[in-house]
This record gives structure tokens, sequence and C-alpha cells, in this order.
């Protein structure tokens, strides 16, 4: 009886944990770059208590853009894109948590930074849908497509932060 308690308790501990480990794919575009936006940028992922488990510094080639954004191929301002994303480096980034793909679209705001509201990283930071500064994943598929894309399985590293009882209960 009792063992079946524990073994019903872990159970639930690991739904808990793999929950607390989904991971999305965040990326400060040049424009964020040239702006000087990406301790910002990380400052507010850093500051709700998401884990950063990958970052690189890198420009990025057309190619690596068009898979990127290959979605969107068939939309008009397709090449616009993949030319003003690889005008000068970017900073990619996997952050990890709680919900982290669907809060972390939140943290960014619309879009259009037109409709981002204030409080969100668009919403403050930005102007127009063409120069947003930053990417986030849109679903748990997407992150994991993106991660893979960006990163290597090694880049990618687990640890435990210090706080992390404090930021989780
Ligand atoms: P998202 O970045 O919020 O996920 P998506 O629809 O996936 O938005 O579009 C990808 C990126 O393409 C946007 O972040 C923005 O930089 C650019 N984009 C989207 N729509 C337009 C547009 O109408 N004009 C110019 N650029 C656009
Ligand atoms: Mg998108």
């Amino acid at each position: 009886m009792i063992a079946t308690l524990l073994y019903a308790f872990s159970l639930a501990i690991d739904v808990i944990m793999a929950e607390q480990r989904e991971r999305t794919f965040i990326m400060v575009k040049p424009d964020g770059v040239q702006r000087g936006l990406v301790g910002t940028i990380i400052n507010r992922f850093e500051q709700k208590g998401f884990k950063l488990v990958a970052l690189k510094f890198t420009w990025p080639s057309e190619e690596l853009l068009q898979k990127h954004y290959s979605d969107l191929s068939s939309r008009p301002f397709f090449p616009g894109l993949v030319k003003y994303m690889s005008s000068g480096p970017v900073v990619p980034m996997v952050w990890e948590g709680l919900n982290a793909v669907k809060t972390g679209r939140q943290m960014l705001g619309a879009t259009n930074p037109a409709d981002s509201l204030p409080g969100t990283i668009r919403g403050d930071l930005c102007i127009e849908v063409g120069r947003n500064i930053v990417h986030g994943s849109d679903s748990v598929e997407s992150a994991n497509k993106e991660i893979a894309l960006w990163f290597t399985e090694k880049e990618v590293i687990g640890w435990t932060p210090a706080n992390e009882k404090w930021v989780y209960e």
C-alpha cells in the first residue's frame, strides 16, 4: 500500500518535472543586437525565473533562415524577412521552464508591435513588424524543430540553478 502510494507520488513528481523542462527557442534578431537590447531581453527571461540552457552569438546564413522560416516561404514578405534576419549577428537561446513556450510568446507580445501590449518586450521596445527585435517559438513542436536547427545536442546544457526551489513550490 505504502509502496503504491510512493510510486504514484514519484510519477506525479515526474510529470511536474517534465512540465518544468519545457523548452522554447528565443532569438534576439539583428535589430535587437544592433540596438544594444541583448542584455535587456536576456534579463526579462532571467528575471521571470526561466532557466537558460543554450546561447550563442552568430551571423546566420540565408540558407539557415530559409529553413527557420520555411512555414512562411510563400508569404510576400519572406525575401525581405530573410534579408533582414541575415543582415547581422543574432543571439539564439533556449530557455526552459513551466509553460516556457506559451509564456515566452506572452512575454514577447504580438507579432506586430503596434498590437503588443505595454509591458511586453515588443510592446515596450519596438515599433514596426519588420523590425520586431525578437523571435519566440509558437508551439512545443516548433520549439523542438528550431532548437535542433540552431543548436547541437551538446550545446543544450542540463543544469540545476541554485534558486530552483524558490521558483517552483
Ligand atoms: P512571430 O515572429 O510573432 O512568430 P510570424 O507570423 O511567425 O510572427 O512571422 C515571423 C516574422 O516575420 C515576424 O516576427 C516579423 O519579423 C516578420 N513578419 C511577419 N509579418 C510581416 C509583415 O507583414 N511584414 C513584414 N514582416 C513581417
Ligand atoms: Mg512565428
